[in-house]
């Protein structure tokens, strides 16, 4: 076995004989397996791609070279104790870049248009227009400047949105104000109405989004108050804040894709919240093709002596 696949099926496209024969064609000559169902020398187990294997399985297989994780998120794979000390590589392609553009762009316009409060016109029969500001009147802030936020915040700023952004190590992105670090978080939070988070989620940033950060937010912009977009992690936000702050007018709404616990509980308040958008992790449906093509290639050029990109930094978490 060269590359074994160890996915679970979330939809049909996600199937694990699905993968096979993906990858299959990809990379011809070479023998894809498939855990848990065929049966395995571990010792013939090159490379494994993998999303949210169970804890330990990786590090049975002892002349393991590289990890495919198939999803851009690496926070549960490296929740194993006993993960191999081996490359991890994680995806990182224009497919899923772009769907969480569209993601974040589609609901900073909701928010800038005041859609929600122009449906609830509509399903009253009013025909009540608010003043409409231009884009350029608002200030969103991206947490997190990697691969997703530095080309959401740049799609952003095409609209027109005075954007920002914040990382852990300094940027340089044209016209977007770019902060960093703790020292960088106060004068971002304080220039931000809608703030947009794409950060991993590691020992650091867990609970980042608090109810402290949410009253560092800007109170004087457009809106009358700030907004919240998660499509990072649930891990990011401390649900009790987000309500609380929701509440007592600290935030005006949240647009929230990811959550501490998925799928999101039936009895979860977020779901008849009245300021809250529930979305259900799929602010980016990662597009199997798209990833197999990018694994297949990886495994080619590693294999011709190139190097592998979109390594995972574990010092850091992501
Ligand atoms: P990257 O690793 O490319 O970027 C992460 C960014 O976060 C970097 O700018 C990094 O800073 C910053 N960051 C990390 N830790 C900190 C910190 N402690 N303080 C400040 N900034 C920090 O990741 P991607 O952009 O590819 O993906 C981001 C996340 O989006 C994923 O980890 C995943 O959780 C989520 N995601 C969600 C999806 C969904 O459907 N909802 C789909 C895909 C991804 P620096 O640049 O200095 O390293
Ligand atoms: C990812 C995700 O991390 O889909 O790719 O959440």
């Amino acid at each position: 076995v060269t590359l074994l696949v160890a996915v679970h099926a979330s939809s049909e496209n996600w199937t694990p004989a699905r993968w096979r024969t993906r990858l299959a064609e990809r990379l011809p000559g070479r023998r894809i397996a498939l855990w848990p169902d065929d049966a395995v020398d571990p010792s013939s187990v090159r490379y494994v791609a993998a999303w949210k294997p169970p804890p330990g399985l990786l590090a049975t297989f002892p002349n393991l070279e590289v990890v495919f994780n198939l999803g851009a998120g690496v926070d549960a794979l490296l929740q194993d104790p006993r993960l191999p000390d081996v490359p991890i590589v994680r995806v990182a392609t224009d497919d899923l870049t772009n769907r969480m553009s569209e993601y974040v762009l589609m609901h900073t316009l909701m928010i800038h248009r005041q859609q929600r409060y122009l449906d609830d016109c509509q399903r009253r029969g009013f025909w009540t227009p608010r003043d409409q500001w231009a884009a350029n009147a608002l200030r969103v802030g991206v947490m997190g400047l990697g691969v997703i936020g530095a080309d959401a915040a740049r799609k952003l700023a095409l609209v027109g949105f005075d954007v920002a952004g914040w990382s852990r190590s300094p940027k340089s992105i044209e016209g977007i104000a770019c902060f960093a670090g703790d020292a960088g978080l106060a004068p971002f939070l304080a220039r931000t109405d809608v703030l947009v988070a794409l950060l991993p989620l590691t020992p650091d940033t867990r609970g980042v989004l608090d109810r402290r950060l949410f009253a560092d937010l800007a109170r004087d912009g457009r809106l009358g108050g700030p907004w919240l977009i998660n499509a990072g992690r649930g891990g990011l936000h401390v649900e009790e804040d987000v309500l609380a702050a929701l509440d007592d007018g600290t935030l005006l709404g949240a647009v929230l894709d990811v959550f501490a616990t998925e799928p999101l509980p039936p009895e979860h308040p977020f779901w008849g919240h009245p300021k809250v958008t529930v979305t259900p992790h799929n602010a980016a449906d990662s597009d199997a093709e798209a990833i197999s093509a990018y694994v297949a290639a990886q495994i080619v050029r590693h294999e011709a002596g190139g190097a592998l990109a979109n390594l995972v930094d574990r010092r850091h978490g992501y």
